[in-house]
């Protein structure tokens, strides 16, 4: 049923609408590697909560993620594709790596300052322990293997530094988790800033391709997309507008940046552009068609989410009753 022995997890939060940098930079490398290892495929609902969520939302959101997830390309048969909040242990490992995370490593977490100045009202602990709750997603299953985009690495650091701690106290507890971070769309940059990564949570909807997004939709951001003025197709980081929009067409054709760039020799940014929102176009819609499809079937996806969990659970709890043990908590008595 599962496909090897090295484990690999990965999440992502089901708030706003995913961009084509969540898909180039995650999404997209899960599906590379669900072949190579045993797949935990998460939907970080727990995570959410950090921000102040709207509840009928928050729930539509998550349905839409975990049906994108399969729609992308991740067999629900062979990965284990699941709601956070459904497994509890990630809740109960999370206070317990809580009381071996220090203030002022968490303090320096960049994604804390940012949100943080961004929701200067509700600066809650969750928002600030949120790297602990990740870490005990990763932790929860021996993953050996985490892909992310580069935004995240910072997160990985400090859940393979909790680990290391676990471990010097308690012996070989954690196995300890490598970041996986693919080559080409590691950090797609927004469409209108460059200089910012492309996000969901940008006001300006043309700094974002979504992956809700039809056809002339992506072909119009494309070509208001902000290029430089040297008007020619080149990879280089004087030209970030157009560097960005290279690396967008090399991670959706898999053709390096050099290929990119002999290919539009000659030619003005207009050709590029509507290239560039052609090869996306392309790749979304059979994606979207079949997340439709999934979301108008609601027994099956409903039976995945059931049996999915069972699955993600039986694995916690492995890892979860070996901590309780080695911390010194009382045995249940059965
Ligand atoms: P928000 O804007 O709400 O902070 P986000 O768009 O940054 O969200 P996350 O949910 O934090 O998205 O990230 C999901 C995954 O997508 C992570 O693995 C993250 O590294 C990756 N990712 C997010 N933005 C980009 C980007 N612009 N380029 C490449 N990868 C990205
Ligand atoms: N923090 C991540 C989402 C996330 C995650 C994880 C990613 C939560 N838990 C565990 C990898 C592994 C984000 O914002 N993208």
């Amino acid at each position: 049923m599962l496909n090897g022995n090295k484990m690999l997890f990965s999440g992502m939060q089901a708030t706003g609408t995913l961009t084509l940098g969540n898909y180039l930079g995650a999404l997209n490398n899960w599906v590379t590697l669900s072949d190579e290892y045993t797949c935990l495929y998460c939907v970080v609902d727990e995570h959410s909560i950090t921000v102040r969520q709207d509840p009928a939302e928050l729930r539509k959101r998550a349905r839409n993620l975990l049906t994108l997830y399969i729609a992308a390309g991740l067999d629900p048969e062979k990965n284990i594709i699941y709601y956070q909040s459904h497994v509890p242990a990630h809740a109960e490992l999370a206070w317990i790596l809580n009381c071996f995370t220090y203030m002022g490593e968490l303090q320096r977490m960049t994604q804390f300052k940012d949100k943080a100045a961004k929701h200067a009202d509700n600066i809650n602990a969750g928002l600030f322990t949120y790297p602990v709750l990740m870490a005990a997603d990763i932790l929860l299953y021996q993953s050996d293997v985490v892909p992310v985009g580069q935004d995240q690495m910072q997160h990985l650091e400090i859940t393979r530094d909790i680990a290391l701690r676990f471990n010097n106290l308690y012996g070989d507890v954690f196995t300890i988790p490598e970041a996986y971070i693919g080559k080409v769309g590691a950090k797609i940059q927004s469409l209108q800033d460059p200089s910012k990564k492309m996000s969901k949570s940008d006001e300006n909807a043309n700094a974002s391709i979504y992956l809700t997004d039809d056809r002339d939709t992506i072909i119009r951001k494309f070509k208001r997309a902000v290029t430089d003025l040297e008007a020619c197709v080149r990879y280089s980081d004087d030209q970030p507008g157009i560097k960005n929009l290279i690396t967008i067409y090399s991670a959706v054709t898999g053709k390096a940046p050099a290929d990119v760039e002999a290919e539009f020799e000659g030619r003005g940014y207009g050709d590029f552009k509507l290239a560039v929102g052609e090869v996306v176009a392309d790749r979304l819609q059979p994606i979207q068609e079949k997340q439709a499809a999934l979301l108008a079937d609601k027994a099956y996806v409903d039976g995945i989410i059931k049996t999915n969990a069972e699955r993600a659970e039986y694995l916690a709890l492995k890892t979860l009753r070996k901590v309780q043990k080695k911390i010194g908590f009382p045995e249940r008595i059965r």
